[in-house]
């Protein structure tokens, strides 16, 4: 039964791009003189239907096209950081695609000065605490990763930490292992995608060659014993994004989601809403959906908005303040 949503909790996997909502969509390409497929939000909201991955992909890259200016990137930022106000999350770790918008023809300078604008005003006017973490697209490979971070060292001040995104089959954490390196070195903290879709071999080269502090979906390391023993021996976090694993197909249905062996198994898992504006959902609502799907228990749902507090990069005293 639905009882409450609304716990306080962190997000620590939501890409700032995937809260694009069709309304502001279509705002942002009326402003922008951009062509649509269609210029009403619920038709282009049917258009979500996802069979995997680079079905989506296609579609969220293509629609970024709309976003041109430093306006822009604040209204989406401060419409995303409104919304997950309302979904009771306290804190925030959002990822940005700088390589989305170059390849677009926007200078870092727009993104980060939209971005780092929202941010500012949110903390101030709605209490939330957010930070951004930096992804690189994988399907551009690791040489197109390392020029980007070296255009984002001027920023370093705006993005606490590096993540790992987009394709991510025949694209192995193998091949970012200098750009992580230097992030590493550069006191950035370091999250990357990994079994979402590619299997737990993904998880294990994240950890071992990427020095990842938290692994972005990590499902399929149910698959493996070694792996599980791992991440609960070392409490590695992993922040599962239940509704997106849906609608990409990642699992047939949430009946099935390995949430619940998860959590047995004593993995650290969050919960987090990936790209809300696609895949049906907030925070509050992926929240609602496993305590509905799976009968957790309050005392399961409070183990969870503990979880994403623990997982985050918070200073550990603000951490204890909020759990
Ligand atoms: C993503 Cl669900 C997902 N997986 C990989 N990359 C992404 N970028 C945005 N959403
Ligand atoms: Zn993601």
């Amino acid at each position: 039964m639905n009882t409450h949503a609304s716990w306080p909790v962190a997000e620590l996997h939501v890409h700032i791009e995937g809260t694009l909502e069709t309304e502001l969509l279509v705002t942002l390409a009326r402003r922008n003189g951009v062509e649509l497929p269609s210029y009403d939000p619920d038709a282009l909201r049917e258009l979500y239907r996802f069979t995997d991955l680079q079905s989506f992909l296609d579609i969220y890259y293509a629609n970024l096209a709309v976003l041109r200016t430093e306006a822009d990137f604040y209204d989406l930022g401060i419409a995303y950081l409104t919304r997950a106000t309302a979904a009771g999350v306290r804190r925030a770790e959002i990822f940005f695609d700088p390589q989305t918008h170059l390849a677009n023809g926007i200078p870092l300078d727009v993104v980060f000065a939209g971005l780092t604008r929202a941010l500012t005003e949110a903390r101030a006017t709605l209490g939330i605490s957010a930070d951004l973490i930096l992804c690189f697209l994988r399907h551009l490979g690791g040489a197109a990763a390392l020029e980007t971070l070296d255009a984002a060292i001027p920023y370093l001040d705006q993005f606490i930490g590096v993540g790992l995104d987009s394709a991510e089959v025949g694209f192995p954490p193998s091949l970012f292992t200098e750009v992580f390196a230097k992030a590493g070195a550069l006191g950035l903290h370091r999250v990357a995608h990994a079994g979402e879709e590619g299997g737990p071999d993904y998880v294990h080269e994240a950890l071992d060659l990427l020095g990842v502090e938290r692994v972005d979906h990590g499902i399929r390391a149910i698959e493996d014993p070694h792996l599980i023993e791992h991440l609960r021996e070392r409490q590695i976090p992993l922040t599962v994004c239940p509704l997106s694993n849906v609608c990409l197909r990642a699992v047939p249905e949430l009946g099935v989601h390995p949430l619940p062996a998860m959590l047995a198994e004593g993995l650290l898992v969050t919960i987090s809403s990936d790209d809300p504006a696609y895949f049906g959902g907030y925070v509050d609502d992926n929240l609602n959906a496993v305590q509905n799907e799976f009968a957790l228990s309050p005392l399961q749902m409070a183990t969870l908005a503990r979880n994403s507090f623990r997982a985050s990069f918070l200073p550990e005293a603000e951490k204890l303040r909020q759990i």
